[in-house]
């Protein structure tokens, strides 16, 4: 059944001052009754004190503030009711036990939010953000979450649908009327109409890879000469010492990964075994697992010792061809940095950092945000952005379309066939908006959600 009384805890289980358990569904209000003394649902969106009881033993659970706020103007649409009770490991489940034995169920994981959309309290778009703010780790994370929430990327697809719409009734008359030559409206502005909404539907799929790379983070992979410096620039990077840094080249054997937030952005570092030709077993598959890394990374920070200028700690020298030869052959951009100047007697070509200082890490953060999310930095928190792969997909589907469109009619396919097209590709945003959403895309969104949202 949809809207059958459902409850479950708000907040996270642990000791807290207070919890939040929320309940929803037609009959909330009964549940809520047999269990809150007094209840008051006829005092909308009042938070009032009251005792909660177990509904069949009426023994005292807590006492707590309740709030009822009856449909349509709740989260989810339907009759909500939230209460808070005090928190701790046992209070808040058998306040939810005592609602269940009086009638609830207890809720699948977003089942709340899951309901907010099918009543038409938020779209699709809206309840990925609120995923996504939950999951928030870093601030840029938190404000392009928040601007989805308010719809700002729902307003632009929706705009985007009414460009496409505007222009099938631009060839309606060609669409009516095939025989004649020339409708009254000319064929350039139809295209003119038509590539100003193929180019906005394009740019905004250009925001995809950095989009998609903020929701999971940056893959950044620390690579150089052994002792080169790279583990004590992870530990600076991460602000706790979770790598083992020794002056003895060769330390790292593993690859080691961390989230981190950089300059308000999020990152997974990865620290690797420093390159070289080495005949130790370990160490050779730890060089393996660090070019896998590589191979993988949205960036990389490539690490130079300022320290040993001339022969590097293994007798070998890392030449300039040597290390431009690594560069080239990253397929992600390269991110050069010159470490340990603290040691040097002149100052460093580039982008110079010292651990032991300080120095040049500010300098190093913000380079490393420029060259994950530049686009993003550049386009600021206002325009919207795509963050999902299902957002990318379905934004492919509509530029295809778009584009079919356009080679239809170039073809002279007749005006109604070519609309089709068009069609296509409103269905392509619809989908994307959640117009029309099919169960399963739900059960997956939703999959990922925690109880009680
Ligand atoms: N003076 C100075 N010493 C540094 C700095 N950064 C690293 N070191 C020293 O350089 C040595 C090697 O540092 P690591 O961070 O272990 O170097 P690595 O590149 O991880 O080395 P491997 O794991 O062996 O590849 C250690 O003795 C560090 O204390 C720095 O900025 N200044
Ligand atoms: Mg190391």
């Amino acid at each position: 059944m949809l809207s059958d009384p459902i409850v479950a805890l708000a907040t996270p289980p642990g000791r807290s001052a207070i919890a939040v358990v929320r309940l929803s569904g037609t009959r909330a209000f009964d549940v809520a009754a047999r269990c809150l003394r007094p209840f008051h649902p006829d005092r909308p969106r009042a938070a009032l004190r009251a005792r909660l009881v177990h509904p069949t033993t009426d023994e005292h659970v807590d006492d707590v503030v309740a709030a009822a706020f009856p449909a349509p103007r709740s989260y989810t649409g339907e009759d909500v009711v939230e209460i808070s009770t005090h928190g701790g490991l046992l209070v808040p489940g058998e306040a939810v036990a005592a609602l269940v034995a009086a009638g609830a169920r207890p809720a699948q994981p977003g089942e709340f939010t899951r309901r907010a959309v099918l009543n038409g309290k938020l779209d699709l778009l809206q309840a990925e953000a609120t995923a996504d703010l939950i999951d928030a780790g870093a601030p840029a994370q938190r404000r392009r979450a928040l601007r989805q929430l308010d719809r700002g990327l729902s307003a632009r697809l929706e705009a985007l649908r009414g460009e496409l719409l505007e222009l099938e009734a631009l060839i309606a008359y060609d669409i009516d009327f095939p025989e004649e030559d020339e409708g009254p409206v000319s064929p350039a502005r139809v295209t003119a109409a038509w590539r100003a909404v193929r180019d906005r539907i394009a740019a905004l799929l250009a925001t995809a890879p950095e989009g998609e790379r903020l929701r999971e983070g940056a893959l950044l992979v620390i690579a150089g000469r052994p002792n080169a410096g790279k583990s004590s620039l992870f530990n600076a990077l991460l602000g706790q010492e979770r790598a083992i840094v020794t002056e003895v080249p060769g330390t790292t054997r593993d690859a080691i990964e961390a989230y981190a937030v950089i300059a308000g952005f999020p990152f997974r570092l990865v620290d690797t075994a420093g390159l070289r030709d080495s005949n130790d077993r370990v160490e050779k598959i730890g060089i393996a697992v660090a070019r896998q890394y590589l191979g993988a990374a949205d960036l990389v920070l490539f690490c130079r010792d300022a320290g040993c200028p001339k022969g590097l700690p293994d007798g070998r020298e890392m030449g300039d061809a040597e290390s431009e030869r690594f560069v080239a052959a990253c397929h992600a951009p390269v991110v050069e940095v010159v470490t340990k100047v603290d040691l040097a007697a002149h100052s460093p070509d580039g982008l110079g950092v010292s651990v032991v200082t300080g120095d040049g890490l500010p300098a190093l953060r913000a380079r490393l945000a420029e060259a994950a999310f530049g686009r993003l930095l550049a386009l600021g928190d206002v325009e919207p952005v795509v963050t999902r792969a299902r957002h990318r997909t379905a934004l492919e589907r509509a530029l295809a379309e778009a584009e079919a469109f356009y080679a239809a009619r170039e073809r002279g396919v007749d005006a109604a066939a070519a609309a089709t097209h068009l069609r296509a590709a409103v269905g392509a945003l619809d989908d994307l908006i959640g117009v029309v959403t099919p169960d399963d895309v739900l059960d997956r969104l939703f999959a990922s959600f925690c109880v009680g949202k």
